[in-house]
Order: C-alpha cells, then sequence, then structure tokens
C-alpha cells in the first residue's frame, strides 16, 4: 500500500467530505501531533519519572494519573490556540474549557478522553485517547455555552480515538467511512494501514466485567448467558475477552468483529448507569462503530438519539457487532415489556 498520510487521504477524500475544510484540517492535525506527543512519554513511561498517581482525584473521583495529567495538558494546550475551536470538555475536568479572548477562535467543539484505560498504565496495557468533534449551533460572535455542547452523538462531525498499543493508529470517521492509520516511527508520520473499516454482521466475542454478575439486572444476566452458551440461536460459541481498557476492547472488536458491554449496576448508587461518559466515550464510538456498520446502544436506545443532559452523564454501553448488539436490545425490550 502506498504511503498515504491522514491529511493526504482526508484532501484526497475532499469532494465526499465537507469536513475538509482548512479549519477541520488544522484541527486534525492538532490532534494528531498531540497523539504522537503522549506517544512518546506512554512508550517510555516505565523509564522517567511519570508512572504513578499525582494524589489528586478527577472529576470522576478518579485518581489522577501522572500520564493522564500529561496528556490533559498536551491536549488542552495545543488544542486551545490552534484557532479552531470554541471550546473544549475534557473527562478530566468538570467544567467547560472555553479558548481565552486573545487566542484565535473557531467553531468546532472538541471533547476527549485524553488517556481512556490509565488505570493499566503501569501494567503496560493498551491504551488511548477518544476525541469526539461538533460544531457550535449558535452564532459564531455569541458566547459559547453549555447548550452548544450538550448535542445528540448523532450531531458530531467526526468522532475517532488512538490507540497506544504494540503499535500506535488513529482510527477516525467524518461520516464517510472509517479509516484506521498506523504511526511509521521511522518517518514519525500515520499511514493509512486500514481503508475503510467494515465491522462483522456478527461476532465470537463478548466482552463485559463478569465479576459484576450479582450486581446486573435479569436481561443482563440472560444476554450474557446467550453468549456463554454454545447451543445459542447461531450456535455459536463465543470467547471471553475482557482487557479493561475500553479502547483496547472497542478496536479489538471493531476489527474482528463481537460485541463490548458495559451495563448498569448496582455497585455504585453514586453510578446508576453505569461507568462510562455519554459525551466523551460512548458518542465518539458509537459514530465510529455505526460508520463500520455495527451498532452501539444503551441496551435499548441508540446511543447516537441520546439527548445530553450534563457533560458527564454516565450511560450504560453495548456497543459492537450489529447482530450481537441487536441480540441484546431483544433480551432488553423483553424484559422491560
Ligand atoms: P472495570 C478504564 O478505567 C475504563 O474507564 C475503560 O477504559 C474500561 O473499559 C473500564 O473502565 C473498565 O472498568 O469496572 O471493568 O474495571
Amino acid at each position: 500500500m502506498s504511503q498515504i498520510t491522514v491529511i493526504e487521504h482526508l484532501l484526497y477524500h475532499q469532494k465526499e467530505s465537507p469536513m475538509a475544510t482548512g479549519r477541520f484540517t488544522r484541527l486534525l492535525s492538532e490532534m494528531i501531533l498531540s497523539g504522537k506527543i503522549i506517544n512518546q512519554e506512554v512508550n517510555k513511561a516505565g523509564l522517567v519519572e511519570i508512572l504513578g498517581l499525582t494524589g489528586e482525584t478527577n472529576v470522576q473521583g478518579e485518581k489522577v494519573r501522572k500520564l493522564d495529567e500529561f496528556a490533559n495538558h498536551v491536549l488542552e494546550h495545543r488544542l486551545q490556540r490552534a484557532g479552531v475551536l470554541c471550546a473544549l470538555a475534557s473527562e478530566e475536568k468538570a467544567d467547560l474549557i472555553t479558548i481565552p479572548k486573545d487566542y484565535p477562535q473557531g467553531d468546532y467543539i472538541l471533547i476527549f478522553d485524553p488517556l481512556d484505560g490509565s488505570s493499566n498504565i503501569d501494567a503496560n496495557v493498551s491504551i488511548g485517547t477518544i476525541f469526539s468533534i461538533f460544531r457550535r449551533t449558535s452564532p459564531s460572535h455569541e458566547p459559547v455555552t453549555l447548550a452548544d455542547v450538550l448535542q445528540r452523538g448523532a450531531e458530531q462531525v467526526a468522532a475517532g480515538y488512538m490507540i497506544y498499543g504494540s503499535s500506535t493508529m488513529l482510527v477516525y470517521t467524518t461520516g464517510n467511512g472509517v479509516h484506521g492509520f498506523t504511526l511509521d516511527p521511522s518517518v514519525g508520520e500515520f499511514l493509512l494501514s486500514h481503508p475503510d473499516i467494515r465491522t462483522p454482521k456478527f461476532g465470537k466475542i463478548y466482552s463485559a466485567n463478569e465479576g459484576y454478575w450479582h450486581y446486573w439486572d435479569e436481561a443482563t444476566r440472560k444476554a450474557i448467558t446467550y453468549f456463554k452458551n454454545p447451543d445459542n440461536e447461531r450456535h455459536q460459541v463465543y470467547s471471553s475477552r475482557y482487557i479493561g481498557s475500553l479502547v483496547a476492547d472497542f478496536h479489538r472488536n471493531l476489527l474482528y468483529g463481537g460485541i463490548f458491554l458495559y451495563p448498569a449496576d448496582k455497585r455504585d448508587p453514586k453510578h446508576p448507569h453505569g461507568k462510562l461518559r455519554l459525551m466523551c466515550e460512548a458518542n465518539p464510538l458509537a459514530m465510529i462503530v455505526e460508520q463500520a456498520g455495527g451498532l452501539a446502544t444503551d441496551g435499548i436506545n441508540r446511543i447516537l438519539d441520546i439527548q445530553p443532559a450534563e457533560l458527564h452523564q454516565r450511560v450504560p454501553l453495548v456497543i459492537g457487532s450489529y447482530d450481537d448488539v441487536s441480540r441484546v436490545r431483544e433480551f432488553m425490550l423483553r424484559d422491560a415489556a
């Protein structure tokens, strides 16, 4: 395959993608550079004093790791100055981050999880950066508000993730298919490696943390039992694969086929809707999986149809191969009836 960079690919498909404006290309370029910088630190984390905890907790009540903080700083610092955003929102920060008045303003809004899966950093497990891009809904000359940000996932203009694993990849969509690029360290560029990714209609993998079985509702247990039962209607023997790093679990299932479930559970009364965040995790991955032919729900409702009420709201997530996610929805609907 000839060496095609992300920007070349974006410009080549310019006719199909209204997104290939100069400002979007600049936004994506800054995301790419941020990913390369974060990747450098992740790759040598074990060697420098950047592993471990900062001693602080984030808005999610989770311990902040030094690499989390580093990744968040790189993205905030670079993207605030890029002249293409009117606001950012980070999984690590409680409030919307506006662009300082003396910086050039833009009309895009970037929502991101700077380093998802970071609890696995010290064990050298693949982790990632997830991002979601909207266009503001209010006029450019007015101050940006939360109403500009709290849009349904179906309104995203682009979504993607970078996965820092055995190789470093960028996977993104602007609504014209899903495309994967692998970082070639010898040239320092993400090169097209997975054009037009399509996820299999059904898979052979299910991913869920079965340690929470006793906290799940009956419909969730029936769904998991279905995947564990070789006499299921497809007579398909599924393998259980759960890394505990959303980007890594999602990426594997996207390429191989399969289903990832993080259902609501009764462990934490503060989080009756599960652990994962709608705006910076579920929405971007839902746009990607649907563009690749898959499906993402909260068990019943399409993720991309959910109207957010708050920036950090959590949502149960069932995502992956279309037929597998549809099967879970049938269990949930039957139970809800
Ligand atoms: P649990 C990582 O902390 C994360 O947010 C996701 O990357 C991952 O899918 C999930 O939590 C794992 O959560 O409760 O199974 O350890």
